[in-house]
C-alpha cells in the first residue's frame, strides 16, 4: 500500500505498557505526555468510560488518552504479577488479537515493559521469564524499561562512601556506578542471552526519578524510535511526542 495512504489510515500512535502494579507505568505516560492530569479513558468501541479509575485497576482493552498529547493511545495492563497465570493469558490474548488487525492504526506499536528496581533482589519474576520466552509479540517491538532505577542509588553510595569517597563525590558518583553494575549485571545477560528467553527485548532503558518534576524521558523516546522498522510509524512516533524537540530534529534531517 501506498506509504501516503497507510499513513491516513494511523491516526494515533499505540502503546502497550505492561507491568507490576506499583511499577511506576503511569508516572512514565504523564512524563511521556509531558502532564500531571490523568487521561480520558474510552473502551473498545470508543465511548469515553464515565468511571473514576483507581490506582491498579486497568483494563487492557480501555485507551488511555492524554488531553496534553492526543497523539498517543495508551493500553495499561492490569498488574502483571508473578505466578499470575491468567493476567498474562490475558495480555497474550490482547496482543494476538491486536496483531490480526487489518488497519494498522488498530495493531500495538510498541510495547514498553516495565521493571521496577526498587526490588532488586528479585527483578525478573516468574511474570517477566514467562513474557520474554513464551509471549507471540510478532515483530511489535518490544522495549525493557528498568524503572526506579534510582532505587540502586544508595547502595552504590554506601560504597563508595566505605571506599573514602567523600559524601558529595559519592551523590555525583553514585548514578555512574549504578549503570556501570547494571551493565554487567548477570541478570541482563540472562534477558538478552539466555536460551530459555525465545523473544528478548529489542533494547533496554533505565529510568529514574520518573516521579520528580525534572524527570528524562528522551532516552525512551529516542530507542522507541530507533526499534520502529516502519519508516511510516517512525514518523508517526515523532510527530505525536512533543517532549524531545531535539529528536523531531534529528529524524526531520535524516529524511
Ligand atoms: N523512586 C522512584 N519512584 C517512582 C519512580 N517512578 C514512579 N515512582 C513512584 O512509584 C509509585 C507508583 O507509580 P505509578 O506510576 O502509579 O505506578 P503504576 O505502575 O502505574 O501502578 P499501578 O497503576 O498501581 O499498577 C508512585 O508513588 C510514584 O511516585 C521513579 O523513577 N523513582
Ligand atoms: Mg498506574
Amino acid at each position: 500500500m501506498d506509504p501516503e495512504k497507510i499513513k491516513e489510515k494511523i491516526v494515533r500512535f499505540r502503546i502497550l505498557i505492561i507491568g507490576r502494579a506499583n511499577a511506576g507505568k503511569t508516572t512514565i505516560l504523564k512524563r511521556v505526555c509531558n502532564t500531571k492530569e490523568n487521561p480520558d479513558i474510552f473502551n473498545g468501541a470508543g465511548e469515553k468510560v464515565r468511571i473514576v479509575m483507581l490506582r491498579g485497576e486497568h483494563d487492557i482493552e480501555h485507551e488511555m488518552v492524554f488531553r496534553k498529547n492526543p497523539g498517543f493511545i495508551f493500553h495499561d495492563s492490569r498488574g502483571f504479577e508473578a505466578g499470575g497465570e491468567s493476567e498474562y493469558d490475558g495480555v497474550n490474548a490482547f496482543i494476538t488479537e491486536r496483531s490480526k488487525k487489518e488497519v494498522i492504526k488498530d495493531r500495538i506499536h510498541t510495547i514498553w515493559y516495565c521493571i521496577p528496581m526498587d526490588k532488586a533482589s528479585r527483578p525478573f519474576t516468574e511474570a517477566e521469564l514467562k513474557f520474554f520466552s513464551r509471549c507471540d509479540t510478532g515483530s511489535i517491538p518490544v522495549i525493557a524499561i528498568f524503572t526506579k532505577f534510582d532505587a540502586l542509588y544508595a547502595n552504590e553510595f554506601t560504597q563508595l562512601i566505605e571506599g573514602g569517597t567523600s559524601r558529595k563525590d559519592a551523590k555525583k558518583l553514585a548514578p555512574k556506578r549504578a549503570e556501570e553494575t547494571f551493565a554487567n549485571w548477570s541478570q541482563l545477560k540472562f534477558l538478552y542471552h539466555s536460551k530459555d528467553i525465545r523473544r528478548p527485548p529489542k533494547c533496554h532503558v533505565c529510568l529514574s526519578d520518573m516521579h520528580k518534576d525534572d524527570a528524562d524521558c528522551g532516552l525512551l523516546i529516542e530507542r522507541t524510535a530507533e526499534t520502529l522498522d516502519s519508516e511510516v510509524l517512525q514518523q508517526l512516533f515523532v510527530s505525536t511526542q512533543q517532549t524531545n524537540l531535539e529528536l523531531c530534529v534529528k529524524y526531520a534531517v535524516e529524511r
